[in-house]
C-alpha cells in the first residue's frame, strides 16, 4: 500500500507555527541572552574545591528556567496526545449554515487534534478503561473554531454545577491519592449510584468504547446539541459526529492491563507511528440535523446531554473529511499548551442552552488563565488564530505583540475609529436571537427526568461479545469496591437498566440485585426540592435497538498499520515470509520480527533479517495477528524460550488471527491453538488471503466463550 506524503493542505497553520520554530543544528550555545556558553558542565567556584558563587549569571539562568519548567496539568484531560492536519469539506450544507468551512468546498481547513484520557495524570497510563477526548481546533478563515468533544455521545451530567462532584468522585481518593487513571473505586460508585443521571455515561464505559484499540479506531462526539445558523439567520439543531476510516475497535479488558505494563504510550506511539510513516489516520465529519419546530419531537430533551439521537431516528448525514497528517514539532510547546474553549465559534455556529455547554463556556477560559498563566495565552503558536487579530484589549503577563498606536479604546476618533467594529455583511458574528420569556430559577427540568431509557437502549443494541464485556466490567469495577452498601445500590441501579445485567454481576459479585432501596434513587437534587418530582421514571422502549452503538456493525473492510508479529529464530523459511509479508504490506499492514535476540536473525537461505524487538522486550498485546513461519532450526528456538508459547496462547484469548506454515504449524501444535483448528482466524498453511480476511474481522468474537478458558 502506497505511504501518503504530506500535502501542504494545512499550510496555512503550520507557516504560521514555522515563524517561532527554533534549529539546534549547526548552532553554538548561547544564554537567553544571546551570550556564547563555553562551559556548561560546571559552576563558577571559589577554588576547584571550593563553593560555588552568587555570581555565577550563567548557573542561576540554567537552574531556575529548569525550576520552572513544568505547569499546572489540565484538571480533567491531563494525558493527551495531539497531530496536525486538515478538513474538507465535501458539499455545502448553506441551507443550515453560512460558515466558511461548512459552505466553500475549496477550502482545506488546518486543524490540530488533541485526544485525552479523563481521570488520569499527565503521566498516567494509555490503555485506562475511561472516556477519551477528542478536541479538534479548526483554524478557519473566520476565526478560530473548537469542536471540544469525546469518543462517547453522552456525558455523565446534564448541568455544569455538578461537574467538580463527578470529577472528585472519580479521580484519586483524597485521602490516600488511590487509585491512578481508573474508575474502579468507591468514591466513583458512591457519586454514580446516587446521581442516576450519569448511568448512560457510566455504561458506555463499561463497555468496549473506553478501551480503544487505537485513538485512530474511536468515533468523536460534540456531545451537546449546537446550532447552525444561516444566511438568513434561520436555525437549526445540530449534533457533530466523527466516524473513523478504519471503524470502532478495542481491545480487551486483559489485554488493556497487561498493555499498562508493557507500553503504557501504547496509544501515544501508535498516533506518532502512523503519521511518522505516513499512514494518515481520517475521520468523516457528520451532522445530524434537526429543524427548529421538531425540537419537541422526541421522547427525550435535545438540551440534555445525557441523551443521543439515535441514528436510526436522525441519520447521520456525511459532510467532509478530517485527516491527520503532522506530527507536532515539540510536545510542551504544541500539545501540552494548547488550549481549547468551547466558547471559541464562528459565524454560522451557536450555542443552545444545554446547561452543561453553558457551563463548559465559563469554566475553559477561566482554567487556561491559571494552567497558562496568563490571559494572552491565546498567543501562544499554537493557539494563534490564522487570522489577524485586532481590538483594545492590552497587557497583561506574557504579553508578545506590540500594539501600536495611542488609542486602545472604542470609540476613538485618534485611530480613525479602529479597529471598527465589523458589519454583518462583513462577518460580523451577532447571536442567534432566541425568545426568551422565563423565571429566575435554579432547579432542573422535568423533561431531563428519564435517566433509564438510554442506557437501556445501548445495552440492548449490543451484539453478545459486547454485553459480556459490559458484564464482566462491572463485575471488575464493582468488585474493586469496599463497601458492600455502595455495590448493592449500584446493583438495584443497574436493574432499572436492565435485570438480567445486573443478575450477572450480582452473581459475579457473591451478591443479591436488592428489591428495594431506602433512600430515593435520584438525589442530585435541591434540599427544598420536591423529591418525588425528581425521581426517574421506569425506563421506555422508543426503539428497540440502535445498530450505530454497536462496534460490531462498525467497518471491517482494512488492514492498514495493523501490527503482525513474526516469530522467528535463525533457519527461519525467508520464502514462505517473504510471501505473507508482501501480501500484508500490500493492505498496508506492518510487519514486525520478533526473535529470541535483537540485530538480525539469519534465514534458512543465509540472509540477514532484521530483528524489530527481541522477545525478552516486547508483548504479545502489543500485536494484532501473529505469523510463525516454518524452518526447523526456527521452530526449535521458538520452542526453547516459554515466552513465545505465551505469546500464543495471549494472542489466542484474545481472539487474534494467527497463521503458520510448515514447521511452524507443528509449533502451534504445542500450544493451545491446538484445541482451535475450526477457528476462522487461525490459518494454517493456508493462503494469506484468509489470514488478511481475518484480521479484517479485527478480532473473531466468535471464539470468546472458549478462549476465555485459555490460562495466561
Ligand atoms: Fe471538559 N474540561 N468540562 N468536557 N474537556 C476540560 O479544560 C469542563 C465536558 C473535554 O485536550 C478543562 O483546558 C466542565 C464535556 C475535553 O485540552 C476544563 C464540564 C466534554 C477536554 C473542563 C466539562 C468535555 C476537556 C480541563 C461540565 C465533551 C480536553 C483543561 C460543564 C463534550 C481538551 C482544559 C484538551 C478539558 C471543564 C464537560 C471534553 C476544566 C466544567 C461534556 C476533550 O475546563
Amino acid at each position: 500500500m502506497a505511504k501518503k506524503t504530506p500535502d501542504n493542505s494545512n499550510s496555512k497553520k503550520i507557516e504560521d507555527l514555522k515563524r517561532f520554530e527554533v534549529e539546534t543544528k549547526d548552532t553554538v550555545m548561547t544564554t537567553n541572552q544571546g551570550l556564547k556558553v563555553n562551559d556548561t558542565n560546571n559552576s563558577l567556584k571559589s577554588g576547584e574545591r571550593g563553593s560555588t558563587l552568587l555570581e555565577d549569571f550563567l548557573l542561576r539562568e540554567k537552574i531556575t528556567h529548569f525550576d520552572h519548567e513544568r505547569i499546572p496539568e489540565r484538571i480533567v484531560h491531563a494525558r493527551g496526545s495531539g497531530a496536525h492536519g486538515y478538513f474538507e469539506l465535501y458539499e455545502s450544507i448553506e441551507q443550515y449554515s453560512k460558515a466558511g468551512i461548512f459552505t466553500d468546498t475549496a477550502r482545506k481547513t488546518p486543524v490540530f487534534v488533541r485526544f485525552s484520557t479523563v481521570a488520569g495524570s499527565k503521566g498516567s497510563t494509555d490503555l485506562a478503561r475511561d472516556v477519551r477526548g477528542f478536541a479538534v481546533k479548526f483554524y478557519t478563515d473566520e476565526g478560530t473554531w473548537d469542536l471540544v468533544g469525546n469518543n462517547m455521545p453522552i456525558f455523565f451530567i446534564q448541568d455544569a454545577m455538578k461537574f467538580p462532584d463527578l470529577v472528585h468522585a472519580v479521580k484519586p481518593e483524597p485521602n490516600k491519592e488511590i487509585p491512578q487513571a481508573a474508575s474502579a473505586h468507591d468514591t466513583f460508585y458512591d457519586f454514580i449510584s446516587h446521581t442516576t443521571e450519569t448511568l448512560h455515561n457510566q455504561i458506555w464505559v463499561m463497555s468496549d468504547r473506553a478501551i480503544p484499540r487505537s485513538l485512530r479506531m474511536m468515533e468523536g462526539f460534540g456531545i451537546h446539541t449546537f446550532r447552525l445558523i444561516n444566511e438568513a439567520g434561520e436555525s437549526h439543531f445540530v449534533k457533530f459526529h466523527w466516524k473513523p476510516k478504519l471503524g470502532v475497535h478495542s481491545v480487551t479488558w486483559d489485554e488493556a492491563v497487561k498493555i499498562s505494563g508493557a507500553d503504557s504510550d501504547f496509544h501515544r506511539r501508535d498516533l506518532w507511528d502512523a503519521i511518522d510513516s505516513g499512514h494518515f489516520p481520517e475521520w468523516e465529519l457528520g451532522v445530524q440535523i434537526v429543524a427548529q419546530e421538531d425540537e419537541h419531537k422526541f421522547d427525550f430533551d435535545l438540551l440534555d446531554p445525557t441523551k443521543l439521537i439515535p441514528e436510526e431516528m436522525v441519520p447521520v448525514q456525511i459532510i467532509g473529511k478530517m485527516t491527520l497528517n503532522k506530527n507536532p514539532e515539540n510536545f510542551f510547546a504544541e500539545t501540552e499548551q494548547v488550549a481549547f474553549l468551547p466558547g471559541h465559534i464562528v459565524p454560522g455556529i451557536d450555542f443552545t442552552n444545554d446547561p452543561l455547554l453553558q457551563g463548559r463556556l465559563f469554566s475553559y477560559r477561566d482554567t487556561q488563565l491559571s494552567r497558562l498563566g496568563s490571559p494572552n495565552f491565546h498567543q501562544i503558536p499554537i493557539n494563534r488564530p490564522i487570522m489577524p487579530t485586532h481590538n483594545n484589549q492590552r497587557d497583561g503577563q506574557m504579553q508578545m505583540d506590540i500594539p501600536k498606536g495611542q488609542t486602545a479604546y472604542f470609540p476613538n476618533s485618534l485611530s480613525g475609529g479602529c479597529p471598527h467594529m465589523a458589519k454583518m455583511a462583513e462577518g460580523g458574528f451577532t447571536s442567534y436571537e432566541e425568545r426568551i420569556d422565563a423565571r429566575k430559577i435554579r432547579t432542573r427540568s422535568e423533561s431531563f427526568s428519564d435517566h433509564f431509557s438510554q442506557p437501556a437502549l445501548f445495552y440492548r443494541s449490543l451484539a453478545d461479545y459486547e454485553k459480556q464485556h459490559v458484564t464482566d466490567a462491572y463485575i471488575f469495577e464493582l468488585g474493586k469496591c469496599t463497601y458492600q452498601h455502595i455495590q448493592e445500590r449500584m446493583l438495584y441501579v443497574v436493574a432499572q437498566i436492565d435485570e438480567d445485567l445486573a443478575q450477572k454481576v450480582a452473581k459475579g459479585l457473591g451478591l443479591k440485585v436488592p428489591k428495594s432501596i431506602d433512600e430515593p434513587l435520584n438525589q442530585a437534587i435541591g434540599a427544598d426540592a420536591d423529591v418525588a418530582k425528581f425521581q426517574p421514571p421506569k425506563k421506555k422502549v422508543y426503539l428497540e435497538k440502535d445498530p450505530a452503538l454497536s462496534q460490531s456493525n462498525t467497518k471491517f473492510d482494512s488492514i492498514e498499520t495493523r501490527q503482525v508479529a513474526v516469530l522467528v529464530g535463525d533457519g527461519f523459511k525467508m520464502s514462505e515470509l517473504n510471501t505473507m509479508k508482501a501480501a500484508l504490506e500490500k493492505e498496508g499492514a506492518m510487519i514486525k520480527v520478533v526473535a529470541p535476540h535483537g540485530g538480525t536473525v539469519k534465514s534458512d537461505s543465509g540472509e540477514e533479517q532484521k530483528v524489530d524487538a527481541a522477545i525478552a522486550t516486547t508483548e504479545s498485546v502489543l500485536y494484532d495477528a501473529i505469523y510463525v513461519p516454518g524452518g526447523k532450526n526456527s521452530i526449535k528456538a521458538l520452542k526453547e524460550n516459554a515466552k513465545y508459547t505465551k505469546f500464543i496462547n495471549e494472542a489466542l484469548k484474545h481472539c487474534k488471527a494467527i497463521a503458520a506454515d510448515g514447521e511452524g504449524v507443528e509449533f502451534l501444535e504445542t500450544t493451545h491453538v491446538s484445541e482451535f483448528k475450526e477457528d476462522a482466524a487461525i490459518c494454517l498453511n493456508s493462503e494469506p488471503q484468509k489470514f488478511i480476511n481475518a484480521m479484517k474481522q479485527h478480532r473473531n468474537w466468535k471464539r470468546m466463550p472458549q478462549a476465555e478458558k485459555i490460562p495466561v
